[in-house]
């Protein structure tokens, strides 16, 4: 990853720009919103944005800097302590009484100024700064933007012969955002449209409801986990990635009354037993009426998944509701899975996966196509007639240094229209599993009643 590509991440982080339907100035329907103001709130990144900008130019063209207020004020103050180039301040009104000056701050005539700004659109307003400034006797010749919105301002200042100099522009951003799974395909094909100056059309944001899932589900095990999920009110799947079986029972039993399913690991257990782990576990998940869900994400040809499957010393067949599997052995490595729901791995939530958007689709294709499928793992969205599960779901985190890439439940409803969000360590690391699932459950469970 590019350090520019780290940054940009480490801002987006900021909740610097947002997608979905915004109504700018102008009365138009902008499918992308910016505003880099809570750049400055963070010392570090302020930091980095203001090297960042001073690597765009050389500083000995220049004797002063200004920021075109409000946003790139502290940007531009940044710029000036890290480059020893006095900072001068331009007000966006003159000043009514004293000095009625526009300009603050030392300078003198014939001296040549670095204007800073955070965002170019239209470049208008840059157009209406710039006399202001040439006015007093300063020279602009060059301007640094963070982000090029790519609407045509930066032409229209160079066809005037000022050279602007960008970190980023919209198609990078989305490209990089595109590359870490934090925007859909949809989002940024509504981009395109609007950059190249069409309207764009927004879908009536509406998904089908568990109860309109139902009516159209047909395997048995999808219907039970709606039918679950109507009655808990609940969308949620607690992950058990316990060592144990006292942690594992313990566990079920704690999070078993708000869960629409328990997934397991079950081969790190350290002491599995069939009769004291499994036994115990399927009481469990029929007192509090949840599923069983393994995720042995099976990747192998039919003959030897339908050998996994079956065998070996935790006979998966004999208790799980629900398995995942890879499909990368092709439509006919699923037949095995007789007597369960299987969820098939379309996308996987961690850095540098290569579940590309080829991949993808492809996978779709099998899963779709296969009656032993009832839906998908992603973290993109994936057709109403299979049902999302969405890992990577956490309230406080980001990432846990081991490659995990993490969203809220209200993104992933939100972004994705999951069906089901899934927690582990949000969940099992918790002080108090107890109060933690309840949290997990109402927030997945707001996250899809707004949505409704
Ligand atoms: O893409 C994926 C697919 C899965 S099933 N990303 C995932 O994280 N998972 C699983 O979800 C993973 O194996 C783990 O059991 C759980 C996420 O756990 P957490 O502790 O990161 O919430």
């Amino acid at each position: 990853m590019s350090n520019n590509e780290s940054f940009l991440l480490e801002c987006y982080q900021l909740g610097i720009i947002k997608f979905g339907k915004f109504t700018l100035k102008s009365g138009i329907e902008s499918p992308f919103y910016v505003d880099l103001r809570p750049l400055a709130s963070d010392p570090k990144i302020l930091k980095k944005l203001s090297s960042f900008l001073l690597e765009l130019v050389s500083k000995e063209n220049f004797d002063l800097i200004c920021g075109v207020p409000y946003a790139a004020l502290p940007m531009a103050t940044a710029m000036s302590l890290e480059s020893d180039l006095p900072l001068i301040i331009k007000r966006k009104e003159a000043k009514t009484y004293g000095t009625k000056k526009l300009i603050e701050g030392i300078f003198s005539k014939g001296q040549n100024c670095l204007l800073v700004e955070d965002v170019i659109t239209s470049g208008k307003s840059l157009l209406e700064t710039i006399p202001e400034i040439e006015n007093e006797g300063i020279s602009v010749s060059d301007i640094v933007v963070v982000l090029d919105r790519e609407q045509g301002g930066k032409e229209l200042l160079e066809a005037k012969g000022f050279k602007v100099h960008s970190l980023f522009n919209i198609t990078e951003v989305c490209e990089i955002l595109r590359k870490n799974n934090l925007i859909s395909e949809e989002e940024i094909s509504r981009i395109n449209d609007f950059l190249k100056g069409n309207q764009v059309k927004f879908a009536e944001e509406k998904r089908l409801t568990y109860e309109q899932k139902l009516e159209n589900a047909n395997h048995h095990f999808s219907k039970k986990i709606l039918e679950i999920a109507i009655e808990k009110k609940s969308n949620l799947i607690a992950s058990a990635d316990v060592l144990t079986t006292k942690e594992l029972l313990d566990f079920a039993e704690k999070v078993g009354p708000n869960i629409v399913a328990l997934k397991t690991h079950i081969d790190i257990l350290t002491d599995f037993d069939f009769d004291e782990t499994v036994l115990p576990l399927k009481d469990l998940a029929t007192k509090y009426n949840f599923l069983l869900m393994e995720d042995r994400k099976f990747a192998d040809i039919g003959n030897t998944q339908e050998l996994q499957f079956s065998n070996g010393i935790y006979k998966i067949s004999s208790w799980a509701d629900l398995v995942t599997s890879q499909v990368i052995g092709g439509e006919t490595s699923l037949d095995c899975f007789l007597n369960v729901g299987v969820i098939a791995i379309i996308g996987m939530s961690s850095k540098g996966t290569l579940t590309s958007s080829d991949y993808r689709e492809e996978a779709l294709k099998i899963a779709q196509n296969h009656p032993n499928v009832i839906g998908g793992v992603s973290q993109n969205k994936i057709p109403d007639d299979l049902l999302l599960f969405t890992p990577g779901v956490n309230l406080e985190t980001k990432d846990d240094n081991k490659g995990q890439q993490y969203n809220t439940p209200e993104h992933v409803f939100k972004n994705l229209q999951t069906d089901f969000i899934i927690v582990g360590r949000g969940i099992y690391k918790a002080n108090d599993v107890e109060k933690a699932t309840l949290e997990y459950k109402i927030a997945g469970w707001n996250a899809y009643m707004n949505l409704i």
